[in-house]
């Protein structure tokens, strides 16, 4: 009988070590989206990301983030990078634009460069739900996409490579 398929796994590492992050934060409801950077930047600060290798850019609004992500990533010196805000829903459809075009700029942003841009913009109908999601009953968003974008960053790296190193399911290395 022949062995059971034990495909190989790719996976992106939680070490941030010797990586360069660009963190793009939104000034509008400042409230939370410094709580939401504060957090980001300790995630990448233990899991070994160096001062030299995070910066941080502010603008105005959500609205903002996808063009700044862009021309950060055109750079060429980040690994991954973290667009960081707050939309909250008001008495008109404004913050319908907002959302759809800020998701869709960063889309666009990390398709078009091909540098992971991991998406932190709480979309909430009040400010109660933004601040469960910056630290209290709904975690910390900020935390969870610092931990993305170090593992995107580490799976880009791998699949920038032609032949990828993998795992077989039982965790020993296949092939360099
Ligand atoms: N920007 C936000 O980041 N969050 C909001 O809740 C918000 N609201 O509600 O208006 C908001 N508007 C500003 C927008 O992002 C732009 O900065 C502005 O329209 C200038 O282009």
């Amino acid at each position: 009988m022949t062995d059971k398929l034990q495909p190989g796994k790719i996976n992106g590492e939680l070490s941030a070590s010797a990586l360069r992050f660009g963190i793009v934060v939104s000034r509008f409801n400042s409230f939370i989206t410094e709580r939401l950077l504060s957090t980001a930047v300790d995630a990448l600060e233990r899991a070994g990301a160096s001062n030299k290798d995070v910066d941080v850019v502010h603008v105005p609004g959500s609205f903002e983030l996808p063009l700044a992500a862009k021309k950060l990533a055109a750079t060429g010196r980040y690994d991954a990078l973290i667009a960081i805000g707050c939309v909250l829903r008001g008495e008109t459809t404004h913050y319908d634009y907002v959302c759809s075009e800020t998701a869709r700029g960063l889309q666009l942003a990390q398709m078009d460069t091909g540098v992971p841009v991991i998406f932190c913009v709480l979309t909430c109908d009040t400010l109660e739900q933004a601040i469960d999601r910056a630290g209290l009953k709904g975690g910390n968003k900020g935390f969870e996409a610092g931990l993305a974008a170090i593992e995107m960053a580490q799976l880009s790296r791998k699949l920038r490579g032609a032949v990828p190193k993998t795992t077989t399911t039982s965790g020993k290395s296949r092939r360099k």
